[in-house]
């Protein structure tokens, strides 16, 4: 593909895993792009023009075109540059597989680790316990693979290891150690990020923590 001719920008947001994911994929892959950082306490017209029904981060405009969800946005960039490290893997049931995992990781990873920074008591407990069990879940998934689809880096890497750099967010929150509870996955977190794909696209973990203090004090305000 002619990349010099085709303009990609994402609207993204320094700290967010889903950004994070769309950037992992560009990355991995070689597309130079242009990332636009956006402010969500005030939208920009274009995010409101671009995403309308979610006015979300972050959203992928090929040549002008709108993709929205970061999973969705990840699939489409395997899918434009299939010439080089697939993603997704060739076979259906193996494809099938890894998009019930990415999807895990939205629905429980996510779903228990917001719980963590953003409620306190025993809904914090809860949200921990489950993010801990949620995690174990995908230790075991991981077995003793390289990456979760085996020895190449793949959709599920992506969907995952953005979360690794907020986990000193949720350890600071929540007063527990993630490597305590899941070795195996930490081991898989660092492999991960010795690739430069991965390194240059996640965040820094003591900006995430300042972003999500920041966060919880503007809303509180709000
Ligand atoms: C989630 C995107 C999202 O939560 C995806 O792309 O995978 N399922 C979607 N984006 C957040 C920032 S990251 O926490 C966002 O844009 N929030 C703005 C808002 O809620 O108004």
């Amino acid at each position: 593909m002619a990349d010099d001719k085709v303009e990609i920008v994402v609207l993204d947001c320094g700290f967010s895993m889903f950004g994070m994911r769309a950037r992992i994929a560009l990355a991995g892959k070689g597309v130079q792009y242009k990332r636009l950082e956006q402010d969500l306490t005030n939208k920009s017209p274009l995010l409101l023009q671009m995403n309308p029904i979610q006015k979300m981060i972050p959203v992928l405009i090929h040549n002008g075109k709108p993709i929205c969800e970061s999973l969705i946005i990840v699939e489409y960039i395997d899918q434009v540059w299939n010439h080089t490290a697939p993603l997704l893997p060739p076979d259906r049931y193996l494809r099938a597989r890894a998009r019930f995992w990415a999807n895990f990781v939205d629905l429980k990873v996510y779903g228990a680790s917001r719980r963590i920074w953003n409620s306190n008591g025993e809904e914090q407990v809860k949200g921990k316990n489950e993010f801990i069990e949620s995690l174990s879940q995908m230790e075991e998934e991981l077995g003793n693979k390289v990456y979760f689809g085996g020895d190449m880096f793949g959709f599920v890497d992506v969907a995952l290891i953005p979360f690794y750099c907020w986990f000193y967010t949720y350890e600071t929150f929540g007063n527990f150690k993630i490597e305590e509870e899941c070795p195996k996955l930490i081991a898989w977190a660092k492999r991960c990020k010795m690739r430069e794909s991965v390194s240059k696209s996640l965040g820094d973990e003591k900006q995430v923590y300042e972003s999500v203090l920041a966060y919880k004090k503007s809303s509180r305000l709000a």
